[in-house]
């Protein structure tokens, strides 16, 4: 078996290797994890990645977890192009700082702020903030229209999925707590 990416595309780390792998042209069977379903906390999963959090890579034998983990094993295995991590030492460290920045910072408050209230229950977030809309503008250019379409479908519907089964989400809660806490 080839290279496997377990995913949720509501998953923001998932969408960023999704979307790596696919501008890249990297060949993979995607493995849906459904997050609200708590696929994720299976026994099955939990051979792939203990810790029973997506994204995770499977690769023959090799199991990886951690998404910049993941994105860096993606770029040393395949032939990316140059500019997703330069050879030149300080022009990769300043990649390497933007990995560390993104995930306490970025994310964080993303996941609070815009994405997963606002954009999932259908609001435009984007309506008179230019600034913010001008960046939205740059990430769907640099990925390109349908990958990023592709990428974000599940959340710009995300008001239309059926409610979490409640013992479902009485075992996400904590998660989720932590997460956006
Ligand atoms: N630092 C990890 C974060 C992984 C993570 O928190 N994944 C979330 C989805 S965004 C998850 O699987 N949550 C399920 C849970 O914690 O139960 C990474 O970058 O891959």
């Amino acid at each position: 078996m080839g290279l496997e990416l377990y995913l949720d595309l509501l998953s923001q780390p998932c969408r960023a290797i999704y979307i790596f792998a696919k501008k890249n042209r990297i060949p993979f069977e995607l493995r849906p994890v459904d997050l609200l379903k708590g696929q994720h906390l299976s026994d099955a999963f939990a051979r792939v990645n203990p810790l029973k959090k997506v994204p995770a890579l499977k690769d023959g034998d090799f199991t990886l977890a951690e998404s910049v983990a993941i994105l860096l094993y993606l770029t040393r295995k395949y032939k990316v192009p140059e500019h997703w991590y330069p050879q030149d030492v300080q022009a990769r460290a300043l990649v390497d700082e933007y990995l560390a920045w993104q995930h306490t910072t970025l994310r964080r408050s993303c996941l609070r702020a815009l994405w997963h209230k606002p954009v999932g229950a259908g609001c435009q977030v984007f309506e008179g903030r230019p600034k913010l809309a001008a960046w939205r503008q740059r990430v769907e250019a640099a990925v390109g229209e349908d990958l990023f379409q592709e990428a974000h479908e599940v959340i710009m519907k995300a008001k239309e999925s059926p409610p979490a089964d409640p013992t479902v989400k009485q075992k996400l809660m904590p998660a989720v707590l932590a997460m956006i806490g």
